[in-house]
């Protein structure tokens, strides 16, 4: 491709809204712009990035025995209503009206497309199982789209989706997806990570998340220092049990603590340990007011206080609902002495606390020489906190550290949570008739692509590893005036072509400073000069990566390519 004839829109300066580099690194090469807030357009270059990250998921998605098809992104409201999702997805959902004003949504997601049409297709067993996906945009309405491609309102999405007679089936599928995924991350020449993790609102146990290890990463991971353990900080378990104290109990006692509120002061107050003092939070659970207790050094993980009340939404309470319920301010609710009806549920942490202090539910007043068995009635221990570095990994093998990752990936066990809802049923091989068995699979192909760029880039620019780069070779007349530069160039560019190579041949009348300074922002792996030495043949090769350059003839020139550009 002659670069005066494609588009490639670089900029001098850093853009000042890009806050990360994979964002303003693409937005100076001239990879993508903004149309408006979440929403970009894929300048040339980016979109043939994108058609090699496609091309290598649509391999390993044969090779994992899924076909692809292509479904609609408009969803008639009627499917969302028979999942339950159109009201239960808020603004997030985009949706629009048909000139019939009947009422659409643009695809966040299709489980319930893919459920519409296999119900009214499959109706035995010898179909199964049976594996769909396609690449499409995505739409989300999020609330504060950033960091360019990698939070974005419309997105190109990998999604698949699996059908099986069984939960082995689905084991198998799941497994199969799994090995699948790890293949399209190491092809695509990212550092990630398959962390174990929370199936959120789909529903369902087993899932896993592909997290690209970044400091811009908005998840965090929890991982082994010495296994592969490795899971999502939201779900990753705690510890359940303590070394036990030694400590008498003593008299339980109310003492003033003219507002001491924070766990700190209350600590300072006593001049005791964080370790003793009892965090007592109030929430809300559906509707439902629920108080958790965690020691005072921990923090409370609502995701897992959601997946232990198993409710659909939960909240912490204002601070004026926490009043009206607890009958004081926020800093001095506590579990002992809390209104009779009150559930409370506890991080396993405070079961091994003697002599503790917690809030007495009473305006500047707390408790001190708290002891749960004894001063907390129908508490109900499980594990309600985040887990920290330093803990023991929960596999028994080292100790855990954390990382920030993007997630690029998000495979799920769905089960029947959506074949019920929808009646997608099959005749198993009695007879009887039984709801499908689901799987969903997703990739983020673009925010893979943006991912690839937080990984691979420098000082100066992006550097695509070659199974993604847009072109293998950048071609460069110095002076596009001087003849005999031009003509080797020439040559140069239909030889390349004809051994195969993909060359991007930059024909501009720039200045040479230009030219490299754009190729070095570009990223193509192997750059070739040609310079002064034009009239002898001579070339200079220079290798984006590591700047190792070679001054060679032109008929050595295939042979280096060869070893360089393997
Ligand atoms: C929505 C909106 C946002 C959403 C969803 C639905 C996330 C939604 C989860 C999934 C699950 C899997 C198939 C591919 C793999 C992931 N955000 N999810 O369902 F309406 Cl607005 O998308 N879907």
């Amino acid at each position: 491709m002659k670069q005066s004839m494609t588009f490639i829109p670089t900029l001098r300066e850093v853009p000042a809204d890009a806050e990360v580099k994979s964002h303003q690194l693409l937005l100076r090469a001239g990879y993508i712009r903004q149309n408006t807030s979440g929403i970009y357009s894929y300048m040339p270059l980016a979109a043939k990035i994108l058609q090699k990250i496609q091309n290598i998921i649509r391999e390993e998605m044969e090779n994992a025995g899924a076909a692809e098809l292509l479904m609609p992104a408009l969803q008639q409201s009627e499917l969302w209503q028979e999942s339950g999702r159109w009201f239960s997805y808020g603004p997030e959902l985009m949706r629009l009206r048909d000139r019939h004003n009947r009422e659409f949504a643009l695809g966040a997601t299709h489980e319930e497309v893919i459920t519409s049409l296999l119900r009214d297709e499959v109706k035995s067993y010898k179909r199964l199982p049976l594996a769909l996906y396609q690449i499409q945009s995505k739409f989300r309405d999020e609330k504060r789209p950033r960091f360019g491609l990698l939070r974005g309102r419309e997105f190109i999405m990998k999604d698949a989706y699996s059908f099986h007679s069984s939960q082995e089936s689905l084991d198998e599928g799941y497994d199969k997806m799994f090995e699948a995924y790890s293949r399209i991350f190491e092809r695509c020449g990212l550092d990630f990570r398959a962390v174990i993790a929370d199936s959120g609102a789909m529903g369902g146990k087993d899932t896993h998340e592909f997290m690209v290890l970044s400091e811009v990463g908005e998840d965090t991971i929890a991982y082994s220092d010495t296994s592969k353990y490795a899971a999502n900080i939201e779900m990753a378990p705690a510890p359940s049990e303590y070394a036990a104290g030694n400590e008498a109990p003593k008299e339980l006692e109310k003492t003033e603590t003219p507002d001491q509120k924070t766990i700190e002061e209350i600590a300072a107050f006593f001049d005791a340990s964080k370790e003793k003092c009892i965090k007592s939070l109030l929430f809300k659970a559906d509707d439902d007011y629920v108080l958790a207790l965690v020691r005072g050094d921990f923090d409370i993980n609502d995701i897992k206080v959601k997946n232990y009340l198993e409710a659909r939404t939960v909240e912490l309470a204002t601070p004026e609902e926490t009043e009206s319920v607890m009958g004081c301010k926020v800093g001095f609710v506590g579990p002992v002495s809390a209104p009779a009806d009150l559930k409370i549920i506890s991080d396993y942490s405070v079961k091994y606390i003697e002599n503790g202090i917690a809030g007495a539910n009473e305006q500047d007043f707390h408790f001190v020489n708290v002891n749960p068995e004894r001063d907390i009635k129908g508490i109900e221990y499980t594990d309600l906190r985040f887990i920290q570095e330093g803990d023991a990994s929960p596999d028994g093998q080292g100790r855990i550290k954390f990382a920030r990752g993007i997630e690029v990936g998000h495979i799920f066990k769905l089960g029947t949570r959506y074949s019920v809802d929808m009646n997608a049923v099959f005749l198993d091989e009695n007879g009887r008739t039984q709801p499908l068995i689901m799987g969903c699979y997703g990739i983020g192909v673009s925010r893979t692509l943006a991912s690839i760029a937080e990984q691979h880039s420098d000082e100066k620019g992006l550097v695509w590893p070659l199974s993604v780069t847009p072109f293998h070779v950048h071609l460069i007349p110095v002076n596009v005036k001087t003849e005999e530069q031009v003509s080797l160039s020439d040559t140069l560019y239909k030889e390349l072509k004809q051994q195969g190579y993909e060359v991007l041949y930059d024909d501009r009348a720039e200045r040479a400073g230009v030219k490299f300074a754009d190729s070095d922002l570009i990223g193509l792996p192997v750059r070739i000069t040609v310079g002064k030495r034009a009239s002898e043949g001579y070339v200079e090769v220079k290798v984006r990566k590591n700047g190792e350059s070679h001054e060679v003839h032109k008929d050595e020139l295939s042979g280096l390519l060869g070893s360089l550009l393997k």
